[in-house]
């Protein structure tokens, strides 16, 4: 029976691939985006994701700090950012950061997701301190920071070698880099919707040298907006070989455009289809990436859970205020809890695992 129905997708060939273990190619990926049979898609990639993960599903305590909202990149798909002098512009001080930290203090938080706008009136050293002001108050926590286009900022300011830059920030407490400011690996598309920031070519060697300095980071797919399948493709395939070279990332994350207060708000919004369809593929592509994140806040935690079939093996995490996709319309829930996580990973049928930042396990729920 499910043969018939992989006969009938015309990927029967593909899937022998993907049983074997073998890489699938440009032309495949192409075919992938053309097959509208999404559980013969979700098939294969459940395939692989067991054979990495077995039924494990990853997820951590986090929480998450953007430090500023004042940006000059302008790029059209992002509704968070705000220019220097423009009403809502903030940043926060030392102070204010140490007091994010210690709102949580109560939850046992492994994770600070800390990313933020571009703003060029920022020092270098307050890159450094706003590191060590979370470290002071959280000693033990791991801090995940800096997309590759904040480290370009933060190597303009600090007008020296990159590996010093990374040298610095790993002593100021940097644990790991978290995988946005990519969005499409295209220069196309880099050209019309975020051209004044780091183009692909940039972004790519910024990562190289971030897992050269021995620091792991993640990589996103921002979709839903210009892109073809093709460019989406070539995006997986730069990642691949990159990955081939560094064996850096950790694990990809498909992040659902959301159009609201955005320049680009004429688009739909993703659809539960084409979300479960990114993560299946990236899940088939990215064949050396030990793990695929569905973001809960982007596709919704029920979207989140159905996508452990699909490719997932992570979550993400508790979060703890989430302001880049609500302020682009998301009216998914700012927060997780802990048992809402872990109930929701086991009503899917999968073993839910609390992780570090590195994806060292903490402790098994059930
Ligand atoms: O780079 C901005 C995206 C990213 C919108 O590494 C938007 O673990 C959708 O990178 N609609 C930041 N997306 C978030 C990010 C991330 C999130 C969770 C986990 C990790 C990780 C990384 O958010 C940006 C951009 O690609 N973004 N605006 C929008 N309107």
């Amino acid at each position: 029976m499910l043969r018939e129905t992989i006969e009938a997708s015309g990927l029967a060939d593909i899937c022998d691939r993907v049983e074997t273990g073998e890489r699938l190619s440009r032309e495949d990926g192409l075919r992938l985006y053309a097959c509208s049979d999404l559980n013969t898609l979700g098939h294969m990639a459940n395939l692989v994701r067991e054979r990495m993960n077995g039924d494990k599903t990853f997820f951590v305590r986090n929480q998450h700090i953007n430090y500023t909202n004042v940006c000059n990149k302008g790029c059209k798909f992002c509704a968070f950012y705000v220019l220097p002098d423009q009403e809502g512009a903030y940043t926060l001080s030392i102070d204010q950061v140490k007091q994010r930290v210690r709102e949580w203090l109560h939850e046992p938080v492994s994770e600070i997701h800390m990313v933020a706008g571009i703003n060029p009136r920022l020092p270098y050293d307050y890159y450094l301190d706003i590191l060590r002001a979370v470290k002071e108050i959280r000693p033990g926590v791991r801090i995940k920071a800096y997309t590759m286009i904040e480290l370009a900022e933060i190597q303009r300011v600090a007008k020296k070698p990159i590996e010093e830059v990374l040298a610095d920030l790993k002593e100021a407490g940097l644990d790991s880099v978290p995988g946005g400011g990519v969005e499409v690996l295209s220069d196309r598309v880099h050209a019309e919707i975020f051209h004044l920031k780091l183009n692909p070519a940039g972004w790519l060697e910024m990562a190289r040298k971030v897992h050269e300095a021995g620091l792991k980071s993640n990589a996103t797919l921002l979709y839903g907006h210009i892109e073809t399948a093709g460019e989406k493709i070539d995006h997986f395939l730069q990642l691949r070989e990159l990955q081939d070279e560094t064996n850096g990332f950790l694990a990809f994350i498909p992040l659902a455009f959301h159009p609201d207060n955005t320049e680009m708000d004429q688009l739909p919004s993703t659809t539960g289809f084409g979300d479960l369809r990114e993560i299946a593929i990236a899940r088939l592509m990215l064949d050396n990436f030990p793990h695929i994140k569905s973001f809960w806040i982007m596709i919704s935690p029920p979207m989140s859970q159905v996508s452990l079939w699909y490719g997932a093996d992570d979550v993400d995490g508790t979060i703890l205020r989430e302001e880049i996709t609500h302020a682009a319309g998301a009216t998914t829930p700012q927060a997780l809890t802990h048992a809402g996580l872990v109930e929701m990973i086991q009503e899917a049928g999968r073993v839910p695992v609390e992780r570090d930042p590195l994806y060292r396990e903490i402790a098994r729920a059930s």
